[in-house]
Protein backbone atom coordinates (compact mmCIF):
# COMPACT_ATOMS: atom_id res chain seq x y z
CA UNK A 1 0.00 0.00 0.00
CA UNK A 2 0.85 3.85 0.02
CA UNK A 3 3.15 4.73 2.37
CA UNK A 4 1.43 7.60 4.96
CA UNK A 5 3.56 9.45 7.18
CA UNK A 6 0.71 9.36 9.98
CA UNK A 7 2.87 11.82 12.67
CA UNK A 8 1.52 11.00 16.25
CA UNK A 9 -0.44 14.08 17.77
CA UNK A 10 2.17 16.78 19.25
CA UNK A 11 1.44 17.36 23.24
CA UNK A 12 0.36 20.65 22.92
CA UNK A 13 2.85 22.62 24.41
CA UNK A 14 1.79 24.32 27.93
CA UNK A 15 3.04 27.89 26.28
CA UNK A 16 0.30 27.04 23.57
CA UNK A 17 -2.73 26.18 26.06
CA UNK A 18 -2.29 29.13 28.37
CA UNK A 19 -2.26 31.49 25.10
CA UNK A 20 -5.32 29.71 24.45
CA UNK A 21 -6.83 30.29 27.60
CA UNK A 22 -6.08 34.12 27.18
CA UNK A 23 -7.39 34.10 23.81
CA UNK A 24 -10.86 32.33 24.99
CA UNK A 25 -11.47 35.04 27.47
CA UNK A 26 -10.60 38.27 25.56
CA UNK A 27 -13.12 40.22 24.91
CA UNK A 28 -12.03 42.59 22.59
CA UNK A 29 -10.46 45.09 25.15
CA UNK A 30 -9.75 43.33 28.38
CA UNK A 31 -9.73 40.00 29.87
CA UNK A 32 -12.18 37.93 32.58
CA UNK A 33 -10.69 35.66 34.84
CA UNK A 34 -13.27 32.97 34.03
CA UNK A 35 -16.35 33.00 31.19
CA UNK A 36 -18.63 31.25 33.71
CA UNK A 37 -17.98 31.85 36.98
CA UNK A 38 -16.82 35.79 36.36
CA UNK A 39 -17.72 37.14 33.01
CA UNK A 40 -16.75 41.02 33.87
CA UNK A 41 -13.44 42.95 34.39
CA UNK A 42 -11.72 42.49 37.86
CA UNK A 43 -9.56 44.89 38.97
CA UNK A 44 -6.78 42.56 40.62
CA UNK A 45 -6.86 39.75 38.11
CA UNK A 46 -6.15 42.59 35.10
CA UNK A 47 -2.87 43.31 37.12
CA UNK A 48 -1.88 39.55 37.17
CA UNK A 49 -3.03 39.06 33.61
CA UNK A 50 -1.41 41.94 31.87
CA UNK A 51 1.89 40.50 33.37
CA UNK A 52 1.38 37.26 31.72
CA UNK A 53 0.27 39.06 28.58
CA UNK A 54 3.02 41.23 27.72
CA UNK A 55 4.91 38.16 26.73
CA UNK A 56 1.68 37.11 23.71
CA UNK A 57 0.96 40.49 22.61
CA UNK A 58 2.56 43.89 24.73
CA UNK A 59 -0.82 46.10 22.88
CA UNK A 60 -3.22 43.93 24.59
CA UNK A 61 -1.47 43.90 27.93
CA UNK A 62 -1.52 47.40 27.91
CA UNK A 63 -4.93 47.41 26.50
CA UNK A 64 -6.14 45.77 29.57
CA UNK A 65 -4.64 47.98 31.54
CA UNK A 66 -6.14 50.89 30.04
CA UNK A 67 -9.68 49.69 29.74
CA UNK A 68 -9.74 49.27 33.88
CA UNK A 69 -8.11 52.48 34.20
CA UNK A 70 -10.62 54.26 32.25
CA UNK A 71 -12.79 53.45 34.65
CA UNK A 72 -11.10 54.85 37.69
CA UNK A 73 -12.90 57.48 39.75
CA UNK A 74 -12.52 60.64 40.08
CA UNK A 75 -11.54 60.58 43.92
CA UNK A 76 -8.75 57.84 42.93
CA UNK A 77 -10.08 54.80 43.66
CA UNK A 78 -9.75 51.57 40.86
CA UNK A 79 -13.48 49.70 40.75
CA UNK A 80 -12.56 46.02 41.69
CA UNK A 81 -15.43 44.73 38.81
CA UNK A 82 -15.98 46.80 35.70
CA UNK A 83 -19.22 45.73 34.24
CA UNK A 84 -19.46 44.16 30.53
CA UNK A 85 -22.84 46.27 29.52
CA UNK A 86 -23.08 42.90 27.04
CA UNK A 87 -23.58 40.25 30.04
CA UNK A 88 -27.20 39.82 31.29
CA UNK A 89 -27.51 41.37 34.70
CA UNK A 90 -28.08 37.93 36.52
CA UNK A 91 -24.53 36.39 34.96
CA UNK A 92 -22.98 37.28 38.50
CA UNK A 93 -24.21 38.70 41.56
CA UNK A 94 -23.80 41.64 42.70
CA UNK A 95 -24.34 43.38 39.55
CA UNK A 96 -24.28 47.00 38.41
CA UNK A 97 -27.95 47.59 39.69
CA UNK A 98 -26.50 46.40 43.04
CA UNK A 99 -23.92 49.22 43.66
CA UNK A 100 -25.67 51.70 41.62
CA UNK A 101 -22.36 53.79 40.63
CA UNK A 102 -23.58 56.03 38.35
CA UNK A 103 -26.21 57.03 40.88
CA UNK A 104 -24.61 56.22 44.59
CA UNK A 105 -21.22 56.69 43.46
CA UNK A 106 -21.75 60.47 42.10
CA UNK A 107 -20.30 62.01 45.24
CA UNK A 108 -17.18 60.05 44.63
CA UNK A 109 -16.77 60.86 41.39
CA UNK A 110 -17.46 57.31 39.47
CA UNK A 111 -17.41 57.41 35.65
CA UNK A 112 -20.63 58.24 33.24
CA UNK A 113 -19.71 55.70 30.62
CA UNK A 114 -18.99 52.45 32.77
CA UNK A 115 -20.72 50.72 35.25
CA UNK A 116 -18.48 49.28 38.23
CA UNK A 117 -18.16 48.12 41.72
CA UNK A 118 -17.73 50.78 44.40
CA UNK A 119 -14.96 49.06 46.35
CA UNK A 120 -11.50 48.55 45.46
CA UNK A 121 -9.01 45.38 45.05
CA UNK A 122 -5.29 44.84 45.78
CA UNK A 123 -2.88 47.52 44.29
CA UNK A 124 -1.21 45.45 41.64
CA UNK A 125 -1.31 47.75 39.12
CA UNK A 126 1.47 49.89 38.70
CA UNK A 127 4.07 46.92 39.41
CA UNK A 128 2.04 45.44 36.44
CA UNK A 129 2.01 49.14 34.67
CA UNK A 130 5.75 49.09 34.32
CA UNK A 131 6.86 44.95 33.50
CA UNK A 132 4.13 45.54 30.78
CA UNK A 133 6.25 48.60 29.66
CA UNK A 134 9.61 46.83 30.00
CA UNK A 135 8.04 44.00 27.65
CA UNK A 136 8.10 46.21 24.98
CA UNK A 137 9.22 50.00 25.66
CA UNK A 138 9.63 50.77 22.00
CA UNK A 139 5.85 49.98 21.45
CA UNK A 140 5.10 51.39 24.78
CA UNK A 141 7.22 54.76 24.13
CA UNK A 142 5.35 55.57 20.78
CA UNK A 143 1.58 54.79 22.14
CA UNK A 144 2.88 57.35 25.69
CA UNK A 145 1.43 54.30 27.72
CA UNK A 146 3.53 54.93 30.46
CA UNK A 147 2.79 59.01 30.18
CA UNK A 148 -0.88 58.14 29.75
CA UNK A 149 -1.46 55.42 32.97
CA UNK A 150 1.13 57.37 35.62
CA UNK A 151 -1.05 60.39 36.36
CA UNK A 152 -4.03 57.82 36.98
CA UNK A 153 -1.51 55.31 39.02
CA UNK A 154 -0.47 58.32 41.11
CA UNK A 155 -4.27 58.99 41.61
CA UNK A 156 -5.03 55.72 42.69
CA UNK A 157 -2.19 55.64 45.41
CA UNK A 158 -2.73 59.02 47.10
CA UNK A 159 -6.31 57.53 47.39
CA UNK A 160 -4.98 54.42 49.09
CA UNK A 161 -2.89 56.46 51.33
CA UNK A 162 -4.99 59.93 51.78
CA UNK A 163 -8.59 58.04 51.87
CA UNK A 164 -8.57 54.80 53.29
CA UNK A 165 -5.35 55.07 56.20
CA UNK A 166 -8.04 54.63 58.36
CA UNK A 167 -5.46 53.81 61.32
CA UNK A 168 -3.73 56.67 61.16
CA UNK A 169 -0.45 54.64 61.42
CA UNK A 170 0.57 55.23 57.32
CA UNK A 171 -0.88 51.84 55.97
CA UNK A 172 -4.20 51.50 53.85
CA UNK A 173 -7.49 49.73 54.98
CA UNK A 174 -9.38 47.37 53.12
CA UNK A 175 -13.50 48.07 53.86
CA UNK A 176 -14.87 45.17 52.58
CA UNK A 177 -13.45 41.35 52.27
CA UNK A 178 -13.69 41.67 48.82
CA UNK A 179 -11.37 44.46 49.07
CA UNK A 180 -8.24 42.23 50.15
CA UNK A 181 -9.12 39.77 47.39
CA UNK A 182 -9.28 36.80 49.75
CA UNK A 183 -12.99 36.91 50.35
CA UNK A 184 -13.81 34.01 53.08
CA UNK A 185 -10.10 34.09 54.42
CA UNK A 186 -10.52 33.02 58.45
CA UNK A 187 -8.84 36.26 59.02
CA UNK A 188 -12.31 37.89 58.85
CA UNK A 189 -14.33 35.46 60.50
CA UNK A 190 -13.96 37.66 64.00
CA UNK A 191 -14.76 40.74 62.41
CA UNK A 192 -17.18 39.94 60.59
CA UNK A 193 -19.19 38.18 63.38
CA UNK A 194 -20.09 41.60 64.59
CA UNK A 195 -21.82 42.42 61.32
CA UNK A 196 -25.74 41.65 61.06
CA UNK A 197 -26.34 39.41 57.65
CA UNK A 198 -28.57 40.96 54.95
CA UNK A 199 -31.71 38.35 54.94
CA UNK A 200 -31.18 35.18 52.74
CA UNK A 201 -34.01 36.09 50.28
CA UNK A 202 -32.86 39.89 49.76
CA UNK A 203 -30.11 38.47 47.26
CA UNK A 204 -29.51 35.94 44.77
CA UNK A 205 -26.17 34.03 44.54
CA UNK A 206 -25.25 33.07 41.21
CA UNK A 207 -21.86 31.58 41.73
CA UNK A 208 -23.25 28.66 42.66
CA UNK A 209 -25.03 28.09 39.30
CA UNK A 210 -21.08 27.70 38.06
CA UNK A 211 -19.35 26.52 41.04
CA UNK A 212 -19.83 23.66 43.80
CA UNK A 213 -21.28 24.56 47.10
CA UNK A 214 -18.46 23.00 48.81
CA UNK A 215 -15.93 24.62 47.48
CA UNK A 216 -17.29 28.57 47.74
CA UNK A 217 -18.26 30.81 50.70
CA UNK A 218 -21.16 29.76 52.35
CA UNK A 219 -24.52 31.77 52.75
CA UNK A 220 -24.10 33.62 56.04
CA UNK A 221 -20.94 35.02 54.55
CA UNK A 222 -22.61 36.57 51.63
CA UNK A 223 -25.23 37.74 53.58
CA UNK A 224 -22.50 39.35 55.68
CA UNK A 225 -20.51 40.60 52.43
CA UNK A 226 -24.08 42.12 50.90
CA UNK A 227 -24.66 44.13 54.61
CA UNK A 228 -21.20 45.71 54.63
CA UNK A 229 -21.12 46.51 51.02
CA UNK A 230 -25.05 47.97 50.96
CA UNK A 231 -24.25 50.37 53.81
CA UNK A 232 -20.84 51.51 52.08
CA UNK A 233 -23.22 51.85 48.99
CA UNK A 234 -25.76 53.99 51.08
CA UNK A 235 -22.83 56.06 52.48
CA UNK A 236 -22.82 56.80 48.94
CA UNK A 237 -18.69 54.83 49.14
CA UNK A 238 -17.61 57.81 51.78
CA UNK A 239 -14.75 56.31 53.89
CA UNK A 240 -14.29 56.10 57.08
CA UNK A 241 -17.67 55.10 58.77
CA UNK A 242 -17.86 51.13 57.82
CA UNK A 243 -18.21 48.96 60.55
CA UNK A 244 -15.43 46.23 58.63
CA UNK A 245 -12.22 47.75 58.76
CA UNK A 246 -8.86 45.99 58.60
CA UNK A 247 -4.54 46.53 57.77
CA UNK A 248 -4.02 43.69 55.85
CA UNK A 249 -0.27 42.64 55.33
CA UNK A 250 -0.64 41.36 51.65
CA UNK A 251 -2.75 44.70 50.11
CA UNK A 252 -0.26 46.78 51.61
CA UNK A 253 3.01 44.87 50.76
CA UNK A 254 1.74 45.21 46.87
CA UNK A 255 0.78 48.67 47.52
CA UNK A 256 4.92 48.75 48.65
CA UNK A 257 6.37 47.23 45.71
CA UNK A 258 3.89 49.63 43.37
CA UNK A 259 5.19 52.51 44.78
CA UNK A 260 8.30 51.72 44.09
CA UNK A 261 7.35 51.14 40.41
CA UNK A 262 5.90 53.91 40.23
CA UNK A 263 9.20 55.49 41.23
CA UNK A 264 10.57 53.34 38.13
CA UNK A 265 8.03 54.97 35.87
CA UNK A 266 8.54 58.34 37.17
CA UNK A 267 12.07 58.14 35.99
CA UNK A 268 11.52 56.71 32.57
CA UNK A 269 9.23 59.96 32.37
CA UNK A 270 12.19 62.20 33.35
CA UNK A 271 10.88 62.43 36.60
CA UNK A 272 13.96 61.45 40.00
CA UNK A 273 11.88 58.89 41.76
CA UNK A 274 13.29 59.88 44.98
CA UNK A 275 10.23 60.70 46.70
CA UNK A 276 8.54 57.87 45.66
CA UNK A 277 10.78 55.39 47.02
CA UNK A 278 11.35 56.92 50.28
CA UNK A 279 8.02 56.91 50.51
CA UNK A 280 7.98 52.97 49.92
CA UNK A 281 10.63 52.53 52.69
CA UNK A 282 8.75 54.54 55.19
CA UNK A 283 5.30 52.16 54.11
CA UNK A 284 7.55 49.37 54.66
CA UNK A 285 8.43 50.53 58.39
CA UNK A 286 4.87 50.90 58.96
CA UNK A 287 4.07 47.82 57.54
CA UNK A 288 6.94 45.85 59.89
CA UNK A 289 5.61 48.42 62.57
CA UNK A 290 2.26 47.30 62.80
CA UNK A 291 1.94 44.05 61.34
CA UNK A 292 4.78 41.84 62.05
CA UNK A 293 3.95 39.37 64.96
CA UNK A 294 7.19 37.61 66.14
CA UNK A 295 5.48 35.21 68.26
CA UNK A 296 3.73 34.07 65.10
CA UNK A 297 7.03 34.51 62.82
CA UNK A 298 5.01 36.08 60.32
CA UNK A 299 2.62 39.41 59.28
CA UNK A 300 -0.96 39.20 60.72
CA UNK A 301 -3.61 41.27 59.84
CA UNK A 302 -4.50 44.34 61.76
CA UNK A 303 -8.19 44.97 63.29
CA UNK A 304 -9.47 48.21 63.39
CA UNK A 305 -12.76 47.93 64.94
CA UNK A 306 -11.33 45.58 67.85
CA UNK A 307 -11.09 47.21 71.28
CA UNK A 308 -9.53 50.62 71.66
CA UNK A 309 -8.35 53.06 68.30
CA UNK A 310 -5.04 51.02 67.66
CA UNK A 311 -7.41 47.90 67.12
CA UNK A 312 -6.02 44.64 67.75
CA UNK A 313 -4.16 41.75 65.49
CA UNK A 314 -6.27 39.00 64.19
CA UNK A 315 -4.62 35.83 65.53
CA UNK A 316 -4.92 33.80 62.29
CA UNK A 317 -2.19 32.79 59.41
CA UNK A 318 -2.83 33.56 56.35
CA UNK A 319 -0.69 33.66 53.06
CA UNK A 320 -1.14 37.08 53.14
CA UNK A 321 1.20 37.61 56.06
CA UNK A 322 3.72 35.74 53.95
CA UNK A 323 3.47 38.10 50.89
CA UNK A 324 5.61 41.40 52.49
CA UNK A 325 8.56 38.85 51.15
CA UNK A 326 8.38 40.13 48.09
CA UNK A 327 9.87 43.75 49.50
CA UNK A 328 13.67 43.65 48.99
CA UNK A 329 13.86 46.51 51.86
CA UNK A 330 12.75 44.01 54.67
CA UNK A 331 14.92 43.79 57.26
CA UNK A 332 16.85 40.53 56.99
CA UNK A 333 16.14 38.90 60.72
CA UNK A 334 12.39 39.04 59.22
CA UNK A 335 13.16 37.69 55.97
CA UNK A 336 15.08 34.39 58.08
CA UNK A 337 11.66 34.21 60.34
CA UNK A 338 9.13 34.29 57.15
CA UNK A 339 10.98 32.08 55.13
CA UNK A 340 11.16 29.47 58.41
CA UNK A 341 7.31 29.83 58.56
CA UNK A 342 6.68 29.39 54.40
CA UNK A 343 8.50 26.43 54.97
CA UNK A 344 7.41 24.87 58.51
CA UNK A 345 4.17 23.50 59.20
CA UNK A 346 1.73 25.84 59.09
CA UNK A 347 2.62 26.49 55.03
CA UNK A 348 4.65 23.09 54.51
CA UNK A 349 6.48 24.57 51.26
CA UNK A 350 8.93 22.49 49.73
CA UNK A 351 7.29 19.33 52.14
CA UNK A 352 4.26 18.30 52.92
CA UNK A 353 2.05 20.70 50.38
CA UNK A 354 2.56 21.21 46.55
CA UNK A 355 2.26 24.87 45.90
CA UNK A 356 1.44 27.27 49.75
CA UNK A 357 -2.04 26.89 51.11
CA UNK A 358 -3.97 30.46 51.42
CA UNK A 359 -4.58 29.42 55.41
CA UNK A 360 -2.84 27.74 57.77
CA UNK A 361 -2.83 23.87 57.75
CA UNK A 362 -3.09 23.35 61.64
CA UNK A 363 -5.84 25.79 61.76
CA UNK A 364 -8.76 25.29 63.18
CA UNK A 365 -11.01 26.75 60.03
CA UNK A 366 -8.27 24.64 57.43
CA UNK A 367 -10.73 23.49 54.86
CA UNK A 368 -8.36 22.07 51.77
CA UNK A 369 -11.37 22.94 48.94
CA UNK A 370 -13.13 25.62 50.67
CA UNK A 371 -11.78 28.85 48.15
CA UNK A 372 -9.67 31.02 50.89
CA UNK A 373 -9.73 28.97 53.59
CA UNK A 374 -6.68 26.32 52.95
CA UNK A 375 -6.76 25.71 48.93
CA UNK A 376 -3.58 27.12 46.66
CA UNK A 377 -3.77 30.06 44.55
CA UNK A 378 -1.23 30.83 41.73
CA UNK A 379 -1.51 34.24 42.30
CA UNK A 380 0.25 34.12 46.02
CA UNK A 381 2.47 31.20 44.80
CA UNK A 382 3.69 33.32 42.06
CA UNK A 383 4.03 36.20 44.21
CA UNK A 384 6.42 34.07 46.69
CA UNK A 385 8.22 32.65 44.33
CA UNK A 386 9.28 36.33 43.31
CA UNK A 387 9.79 36.98 46.75
CA UNK A 388 12.10 34.29 46.98
CA UNK A 389 14.32 35.01 44.05
CA UNK A 390 14.32 38.64 45.64
CA UNK A 391 15.89 37.19 48.56
CA UNK A 392 18.73 34.93 47.07
CA UNK A 393 17.00 31.91 47.61
CA UNK A 394 17.11 30.48 43.79
CA UNK A 395 17.15 26.98 44.83
CA UNK A 396 13.35 27.15 46.48
CA UNK A 397 12.06 29.63 43.83
CA UNK A 398 13.14 27.09 41.22
CA UNK A 399 10.99 24.64 42.49
CA UNK A 400 8.20 26.18 43.82
CA UNK A 401 8.11 28.00 39.55
CA UNK A 402 8.67 24.06 38.91
CA UNK A 403 5.06 23.23 41.06
CA UNK A 404 3.22 26.03 39.65
CA UNK A 405 3.90 25.27 36.16
CA UNK A 406 3.16 21.06 37.05
CA UNK A 407 -0.05 21.78 38.77
CA UNK A 408 -1.43 24.64 36.06
CA UNK A 409 -0.99 22.18 33.19
CA UNK A 410 -2.38 18.97 35.48
CA UNK A 411 -5.54 21.39 36.78
CA UNK A 412 -5.90 22.85 33.40
CA UNK A 413 -5.03 25.97 34.85
CA UNK A 414 -7.49 25.61 37.49
CA UNK A 415 -8.56 28.73 39.81
CA UNK A 416 -7.06 27.25 42.81
CA UNK A 417 -6.58 23.75 44.41
CA UNK A 418 -6.06 21.22 46.94
CA UNK A 419 -2.71 22.00 48.23
CA UNK A 420 -1.63 18.43 49.61
CA UNK A 421 -3.42 16.08 46.41
CA UNK A 422 -3.35 19.22 43.96
CA UNK A 423 -7.17 18.66 43.19
CA UNK A 424 -8.29 21.23 41.17
CA UNK A 425 -10.96 23.32 42.40
CA UNK A 426 -13.25 26.52 41.28
CA UNK A 427 -13.47 27.01 37.63
CA UNK A 428 -10.55 25.99 34.63
CA UNK A 429 -9.47 27.83 32.16
CA UNK A 430 -8.79 30.54 34.54
CA UNK A 431 -7.25 34.07 33.08
CA UNK A 432 -4.10 34.64 35.88
CA UNK A 433 -3.41 31.15 36.25
CA UNK A 434 -2.79 30.59 32.89
CA UNK A 435 -1.10 34.13 32.81
CA UNK A 436 1.19 33.61 35.46
CA UNK A 437 2.15 30.26 34.24
CA UNK A 438 3.05 31.87 30.96
CA UNK A 439 5.02 34.30 32.84
CA UNK A 440 6.78 31.89 34.55
CA UNK A 441 7.61 30.30 31.14
CA UNK A 442 9.56 33.47 30.16
C1 LIG B 1 -16.32 36.26 43.92
C2 LIG B 1 -12.14 37.17 40.22
C3 LIG B 1 -12.27 37.26 41.73
C4 LIG B 1 -10.91 37.46 42.41
C5 LIG B 1 -11.03 37.34 43.92
C6 LIG B 1 -11.72 36.05 44.26
C7 LIG B 1 -13.08 35.97 43.58
C8 LIG B 1 -15.22 37.12 43.41
O1 LIG B 1 -12.90 36.08 42.17
O2 LIG B 1 -13.96 36.94 44.04
O3 LIG B 1 -17.45 36.34 43.40
O4 LIG B 1 -16.11 35.50 44.84
O5 LIG B 1 -11.83 35.87 45.63
O6 LIG B 1 -9.76 37.45 44.52
O7 LIG B 1 -10.38 38.70 42.06
O8 LIG B 1 -11.23 36.19 39.90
Amino acid sequence: GTLVYDPPPMPDSLHRRAARVLEANWTGTSTVPSRSLYPHQWSWDSAFIAIGLRHLSPLRAQTELETLLSAQWADGRIPHIVFNPSVPLDAYFPSPDFWRSSTAGRTAGAPRTVQTSGIVQPPVHALAAWLVHSADPGLSRARGFLAGVYPRLAAWHRYLLHRRDLGGGGLASVVHPWEQGMDNSPCWDAPLARVTPAPARSFRRADLDHGAPEDRPTDLDYGRYVRLATDYRDREYADGGGEFAVEDPAFNALLIASEHALARIARELGATGTARHARAERLTTALVDRLWDPKSGMFLCRDLRDGDHEGALIPERSVSGLIPLLLPGLPRDIVTTLLHTTRGPHFGLGDSTRLTPSYDLLGEAFDPHRYWRGPAWFNTNWLLESGLRVHGEQAAADSLRESLLRTAADTDFAEYLDPYTGEACGALGFGWTAALALDLLH
